[in-house]
């Protein structure tokens, strides 16, 4: 089932700065990691329960770095925490979501996500996120 909003995932061509604004308005901001499997450095700001993910591309033919070249930085994608990413997968499927990944990936922190497909969303980006 769906749990909570996990995070928010802001596209930001330098990982540095944004840091810096989002400290001075008096948010800590921790646990940077590269995900290689994404191309993406991230930190992350909690927000309550939620947090806030800042995303840096690490290659020009990473995801973030194609959304940056076309939109702009800005809100990248929304992800769901759900208690099993397999499981929702099949469900969405058998609905007719269009997914991008059809097997849960690794993402930060120890987490099996997985993309559903902004064409078959409204043009949101959605994850799915479980946390091991
Ligand atoms: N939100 C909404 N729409 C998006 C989008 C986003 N983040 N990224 C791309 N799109 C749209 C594009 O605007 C484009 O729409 P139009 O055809 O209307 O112009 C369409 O999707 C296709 O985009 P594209 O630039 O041609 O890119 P691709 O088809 O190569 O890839 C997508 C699109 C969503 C499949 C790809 O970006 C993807 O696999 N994303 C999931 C992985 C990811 O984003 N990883 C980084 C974050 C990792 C993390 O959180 O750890």
């Amino acid at each position: 089932m769906y749990e909570k909003v996990s995070h928010i995932g802001v596209a930001v061509r330098d990982l540095e700065k944004a840091k810096e604004i989002f400290r001075a308005l008096g948010l800590e901001v921790e646990g940077e990691e590269v995900v290689e499997e994404q191309k993406v450095k991230v930190a992350f700001i909690p927000v309550g329960e939620t947090r806030i993910e800042l995303l840096e591309a690490t290659s020009p033919d990473s995801p973030v770095a194609k959304f940056i070249e076309k939109r702009g930085e800005g809100v990248h994608h929304l992800a769901l925490g759900v208690d099993s990413v397999e499981a929702m997968l099949e469900k969405l499927k058998a609905r007719g979501v269009r997914l991008v990944d059809e097997k849960p990936r690794k993402g930060a922190h120890n987490t099996l996500i997985a993309f559903l497909h902004p064409k078959s969303t409204g043009g949101l980006l959605l994850e799915l996120c479980q946390e091991e």
